[in-house]
């Protein structure tokens, strides 16, 4: 995607938003795709797929910021204003072309918080209480990366980590942690659920993979 594209959509968010579709009520821009694509396989490595209440959810922010915050899911949706179309990419093999994702760009709100000049790192820690990934300040901060709210215009699925996932298109999308609740910058970096098995931390996407590739 070019940057002149995601500009122009977040201009227009920025404008829909203006007129107040940002709220809990109707924070989806009108003008996503509505039908959301079937992902070949919803992953939960902890087992189960966590049920939020949207009224008690809180996303944590902590560690080496200079604004610690908590967010409420009507916080989370009014910052929510940026687009990305981007093919999804398991490392498993599958993709999903074209998906509609709106979220908040990370860049914007690592800003809100606030890192300090020894955050190296930052992680992001699933409401399942078990999966937990990260990323460097620079991947964090690279265009695309966003805390995704809605798919094709409409909240998240409750297995799609609903009511906050990240997005990472650059990478495979163990990256992109779903039913995130707890955002912590440090100087360290927590071990990855898949990088605990030998996935790579930096699991940039191979153009042009395939599984003759292995042989
Ligand atoms: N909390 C959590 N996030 C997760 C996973 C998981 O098991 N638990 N699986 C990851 C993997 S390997 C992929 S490919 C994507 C899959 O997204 P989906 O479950 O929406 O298809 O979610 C990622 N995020
Ligand atoms: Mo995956």
């Amino acid at each position: 995607m070019s940057i002149n594209r995601r500009e122009f959509l977040r201009a227009a968010g920025d404008l829909i938003l203006a007129t107040g579709a940002g709220s809990l009520a109707y924070p989806a821009l009108a003008w996503a795709d509505t039908k959301i694509p079937v992902f070949p396989e919803y992953y939960t490595y902890a087992g189960f797929y966590p049920k939020i209440n949207p009224d008690t959810y809180r996303l944590e922010t902590a560690g080496l910021i200079n604004k610690p915050q908590i967010f409420t899911l009507p916080e989370l949706y009014q910052l929510s204003k940026d687009r990305e179309i981007e093919t999804f990419h398991c490392v498993t093999g599958w993709i999903v072309n074209n998906v509609h994702w709106q979220g908040i760009a990370l860049s914007h709100f690592l800003e809100q918080i606030q890192p300090q000049a020894s955050a190296r790192y930052v992680a992001f820690y699933s409401a399942d209480g078990v999966y937990v990934d990260s990323l460097s300040m620079d991947q964090a901060r690279a265009p695309g990366v966003i805390l995704a709210t809605h798919i094709s215009g409409q909240p998240l699925l409750r297995k799609g980590g609903y009511p906050l996932r990240l997005l990472v298109p650059q990478m495979y999308g163990y990256k992109s942690v779903k039913w995130v609740n707890k955002i912590v910058l440090d100087s360290t970096r927590p071990q990855g659920t898949w990088e605990k098995d030998g996935y790579a931390n930096n699991a940039y996407i191979k153009k042009g993979f395939s599984f003759m590739d292995l042989l």
